[in-house]
């Protein structure tokens, strides 16, 4: 039943008209189970009773007869495919047979699903009892083939051990899909395999650490992996959760030394108006994230340099400033704020009051002392801040790799893990949305290329028959970022730089120069909207240009290097140097690099390091927008398949022929079970000769012009008549042996 009946129909569409073929002719004649297209775009199971001209009878699983045209009918599965564990064995592939499956797995706790390669991940929102040493025990020993995290985590550590080729777990989603999680619980399993190094513990710890500082609360998700909000957020989200652990966490001699206060002392975190998440306990998450700085073996020294950071960091932004003059010139309040951030940075208060209130300008020879005005003071206040921060970060993750010893072992292949941020369409969307939509197209960009484009140029590259299959390329969208000089990342850029500009001249020139092009529209004064792989998203551009200018000035970088603490100091020589890099490369460079310019950099490297790997796809499905467990919304759902190119995946996987050889390899490890010699011994004709041998059905190969291409399962069968007689072989030698001997 795993055979196609007559004629595909998975070109059938589902919004549009469906495309008429035999298949449904076939299912109209034999009565079959069928899906019944409702005018709110649902669709319903039902069997065809009678076909009367141009009008088919159904009934429908509630018991309601229906009368429809045989246009608003897809075929269903018969229902011994009900709940399939890979939808490449589904007879009939469109959208509501995929929806139905995922939904009855889901339903039973079957939250993974294969679809050709990918995995398929519906996010539980609750617990389920599919991980520990015994599941893992049991996929290390292949005793269980249900799809899973584990399965694929194998795979990957099995193909960089036979290839030698360093591998990649890609996984995407939605914000709130299920990333992070799936990304732990891959780790989780690949930590397990290198228990042998005693390094479990550790490896799995780092998590712990890196949450802390990198994640927070958004709308979506509680634990979202986040870009920037250490200044500023939307109400009801909090900043990083290392924040709010601190505060509640912090026993009370590191309060003391630190000078901490609760949350709603800082303005960093109570300006957005939510200071605790439901279900989670920060200060009990404190001992946690110590605990894991422990076994991490962060010292204790590392560890009050970085809580001293942190709480710098807040202090930072209790700092106020008061207007002087006409002119918006201000002053810094002498305040606690003031007085507490110079104590935890190490520098004077005269030294942070110089920083944010005044500039030195070059003019020809001359230097020149320029007040800044409240937005500039606020702006130099805040981009010190985010810029300890992120420094803050780099550094702990240098300590954790130091500790961990990675590194050291260069020749050592690797298997990477990439979870970012997911996409996200929000109400209100800002910079922060902007960038990560960006690098979620960029990402896409890269499954496309890997499981569509590359794989059927290998086909036609090599001659062998192939029906191209389609699938939606987000080319358009990832040039109106990139293009240059007219591209969405150059304009922003070109505007940064000019003192007048503002977040509305912004807006005005993209529409400007962007109109017409397919990705862009136009939206009512100061926002545009980008068409995205994943859906339309309209961006307000307020506070675009001080986001992208990233204006630390050169006066807080001499604050932090004058500084007595370690940290500080050592973060403006990695700034410094930073910035002497750039200048020896081009003049252009040397320029104050912007946010997104250096976000596009950073993308950039990624996705060449992914390129040098062998792809695992994992795509990370959220049931409902909810966050409630066994909800299945079928359009939210449908929508991120749709998105990803499911249908399009198990398209081209069941037409497809995933292994493939050269003919030299093939002849090279099979030739030797050739039973008769054959008159030529060229590669090709001996894998042909070695496909005949073994009776291997024309339908399941093609032969190229330098490969062969074979269909899933046939390498198993092909191994499997090896090592039968190579065991006969050994066999009939060992009997030999014994005769002599
Ligand atoms: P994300 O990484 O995809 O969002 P998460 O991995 O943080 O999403 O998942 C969101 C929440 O879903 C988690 O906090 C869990 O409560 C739940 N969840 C996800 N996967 C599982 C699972 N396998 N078992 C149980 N619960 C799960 V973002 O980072 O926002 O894009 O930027
Ligand atoms: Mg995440």
């Amino acid at each position: 039943f795993f055979k196609e009946p007559p004629s595909v129909s998975s070109r059938a569409k589902i919004n549009g008209k469906p495309v008429f073929t035999d298949t449904m002719d076939y299912v109209l004649q034999k009565k079959l189970r069928v899906w019944c297209s409702s005018p709110d775009a649902t669709w319903e199971l039902g069997q065809i009773q009678s076909i009367s001209g141009d009008d088919v009878e159904i009934l429908l699983v509630n018991g309601e007869v229906l009368t429809l045209s045989p246009e608003r009918l897809l075929p269903a599965n018969p229902d011994i495919l009900d709940g399939v564990d890979n939808l490449i064995h589904m007879s009939y592939l469109n959208e509501p047979s995929v929806l139905y499956n995922l939904q009855f797995r889901y339903s039973r706790g079957l939250i993974y699903t294969k679809a050709g390669p990918v995995l398929i991940a519906v996010n539980p929102l609750k617990e389920v009892p599919l991980y520990g040493k015994d599941f893992i025990t049991q996929y290390r020993k292949k005793l269980n083939d249900d799809p899973h995290v584990y399965a694929v985590a194998d795979l990957a550590f099995h193909e960089m051990l036979r290839d030698g080729i360093n591998q990649s777990i890609i996984i995407s989603g939605e914000s709130g899909a299920g990333k992070t999680e799936t990304a732990k619980i891959a780790m989780q399993y690949l930590a397990t395999l290198g228990d042998a190094c005693g390094m479990e513990s550790e490896v799995l710890q780092t998590n712990v650490i890196l949450e802390a500082l990198g994640n927070a609360k958004t709308s979506r998700n509680d634990n979202s992996s986040r870009f920037s909000r250490v200044v500023r957020r939307a109400t009801g989200e909090r900043s990083y959760h290392i924040f709010y652990q601190l505060c509640s966490g912090a026993p009370p001699l590191l309060k003391k030394k630190m000078f901490l206060k609760e949350a709603n002392y800082y303005n960093y975190l109570k300006q957005s108006a939510c200071l605790r998440i439901d279900g989670v306990d920060d200060a009990k998450r404190f001992s946690m994230l110590v605990d894991a700085l422990d076994i991490v073996q962060v010292s204790k020294d590392d560890q009050m340099k970085l809580f001293s950071m942190l709480s710098a960091v807040l202090w930072l932004g209790n700092i106020s400033f008061s207007v002087i003059d006409s002119e918006n010139h201000v002053e810094i309040v002498s305040n606690e704020g003031l007085a507490t951030a110079a104590k935890l940075l190490g520098c004077s208060a005269p030294q942070l009051v110089n920083a944010f209130t005044a500039r030195k300008i070059q003019a020809g020879k001359d230097n020149i002392i320029q007040k800044l005005t409240l937005t500039q003071a606020i702006d130099a206040r805040d981009a010190l801040a985010k810029s300890i921060y992120a420094h803050l970060f780099d550094w702990i993750v240098e300590q954790i790799n130091h500790s961990l010893g990675t590194g050291r072992h260069h020749t050592w292949r690797s298997i990477s893990i990439l979870d970012i941020y997911g996409f996200e369409s929000f109400i209100k969307n800002g910079f922060e949305q902007f960038c990560i939509n960006y690098a979620n197209e960029r990402l896409q960009q890269h499954f496309n290329r890997h499981l569509f484009k590359l794989e059927q140029e290998e086909y036609i590259e090599d001659g062998i028959e192939w029906a191209d299959v389609e699938f939606v390329d987000n080319t358009d969208c990832l040039s109106l970022f990139e293009k240059k000089p007219l591209g969405l990342l150059s304009l922003l850029d070109e505007e940064s730089t000019f003192p007048k500009a503002t977040d509305l001249s912004f807006a005005n020139k993209l529409k400007q120069h962007l109109r017409g092009n397919s990705a862009f529209r136009d939206e009512q004064e100061g926002a545009f909207k980008i068409c995205h792989y994943a859906g339309e998203v309209t961006y307000d551009t307020t506070g675009f240009l001080e986001k992208n200018r990233d204006p630390l000035n050169s006066e807080s970088i001499q604050l932090l290097s004058s500084c007595k603490c370690e940290l500080p100091k050592y973060f403006a020589s990695v700034m410094v140097a930073d910035s002497q890099n750039k200048s020896s490369q081009s003049a252009v460079d040397s320029q104050k690099q912007s946010v997104v310019t250096k976000f596009k950099a950073q993308l950039f490297k990624l996705m060449q390091q992914l390129e040098n790997t062998t792809p695992h796809f994992i795509r990370c499905i959220q049931p409902n927008s909810k966050q409630r467990p066994m909800l299945f919304e079928h359009d939210l759902v449908t929508h991120q398949l749709k998105c990803c190119g499911v249908l399009e995946v198990v398209r081209i996987s069941r037409a497809g022929y995933p292994t493939r050889m050269t003919h030299q390899q093939f002849a090279e490890r099979y030739g030797c079970l050739l039973l008769q010699s054959i008159a030529s011994q060229d590669p090709l004709s001996v894998s042909v000769a070695v496909l005949q041998q073994f009776n291997i059905p024309p339908e399941m190969y093609q032969v190229g012009y330098t490969k062969l291409f074979l269909r899933t399962g046939q390498v198993a069968a092909l191994e499997n008549g090896k090592n039968q007689m190579l065991h006969g072989a050994l066999r009939i030698q060992k009997n030999f042996r014994g005769l002599h001997t």
